[in-house]
């Protein structure tokens, strides 16, 4: 495919065009991804989360700087949960990190949430996998939602980092919502602002409580000053500890293999339900149960049952 070819001499216009191809899930970005699935391997899958504002999109451009001092090309997929209402992507991020845009070594992207949930974390593994596959060396992947929440898309990353901030009456909110399973590391931003050793504190209280779960590991707590550029080269000296624990750890390993399965999972359901769905819709026994629906001869739920039955018996 010439778009690919293109893509992979490293025009990003190309490389865009294949991600919207996946996100329109248009045929031939299956075809793409066929031919570049087998190019992957290379990359190290950072899911950057936490709360709205918290500096994620500060802290990865950051990032970003640092890893370019040592020549590694970096993309990042910027998760938009309001584009499923507006869709657009967010402006803001792009704002944020707009000094890299230029920069050859560097591809930026916003990922619309459209359609179903599957949806957006299929899209994402394929971008991942495209970006993968032309030897980005770091991607981050930014996202708002965390843990139980439904934008909750950790299992495509080799590493989850937490973001939390001082001042926020609600932190034990957001670790509520299933943080404390996810974080492989905590970055406590705004730490020029008072009160961000409170928020160490507590975290660290956190994990102390967290003992005796099925979880082994735990995870660091670094403050970062995001806008001022402090604490980064720990965040990347912590990354690059993660990154070489990944090919040794056993926790780890086996994590990565539940992270794939649960991808496959998500691929082999979604065909299925759109592959009975359309077996279905053809069929003379769709339109008779609607009537029988439609005079409360049989109830919704029986009947979605009902169908499926004589589907698969
Ligand atoms: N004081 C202070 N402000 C910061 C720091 N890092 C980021 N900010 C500010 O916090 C605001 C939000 O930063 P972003 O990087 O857009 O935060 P975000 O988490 O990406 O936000 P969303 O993508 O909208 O969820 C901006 O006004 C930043 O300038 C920091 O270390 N200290
Ligand atoms: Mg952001």
């Amino acid at each position: 495919m010439k778009i690919v070819e293109d893509a992979l001499k490293g025009n990003k216009l190309a490389i865009g065009r294949i991600i919207k191809m996946i996100e329109n899930d248009e045929d031939q970005a299956k075809e793409a991804l066929t031919t570049l699935y087998p190019l992957t391997g290379h990359s190290f899958f950072v899911g950057i989360t936490g709360p709205p504002g918290s500096g994620k999109s500060t802290l990865i451009s950051a990032l970003i700087t640092a890893y370019r001092k040592r020549g590694s090309k970096i993309g990042v997929l910027a998760i938009d949960p309001s584009s499923q209402l507006t869709g657009g992507a967010i402006l803001g991020d792009r704002i944020r990190m707009k000094r890299h845009t230029l920069d050859p070594e560097v591809f930026i992207r916003s990922i619309a949430a459209r359609g179903s949930l599957g949806g957006i974390s299929r899209t994402t593994k394929g971008a991942l996998i495209v970006l993968d596959a032309l030897k980005y060396d770091v991607i981050f992947i930014e996202t708002v939602g965390v843990g139980q929440s439904e934008m909750d898309i950790s299992f495509l990353a080799d590493m989850t980092v937490v973001v939390c901030i001082p001042g926020m009456g609600d932190a034990l909110q957001v670790l509520k919502a299933g943080n404390l399973e996810i974080a492989d590391l905590f970055v406590v931003n705004k730490a020029d602002k008072p009160e961000a050793d409170e928020v160490v504190n507590h975290l660290d209280g956190m994990l102390d409580m967290r003992i005796g779960t099925t979880i082994q590991r735990r995870p660091s707590i670094i403050k970062t000053a995001a806008l001022e550029e402090r604490g980064i080269e720990k965040v990347v000296t912590a990354m690059d500890t993660f990154r070489s624990q990944m090919k040794s750890d056993p926790e780890l390993i086996a994590r990565s293999a539940r992270h794939e399965l649960r991808y496959i999972e998500s691929i082999t359901k979604d065909l299925a339900a759109e592959k009975i769905w359309q077996r279905l819709s053809t069929s003379n026994l769709l339109a008779e149960t609607l009537v029988q629906v439609q005079n409360r001869m049989i109830d919704p739920y029986s009947a979605a049952q009902a169908l499926l039955k004589d589907l698969l018996p």
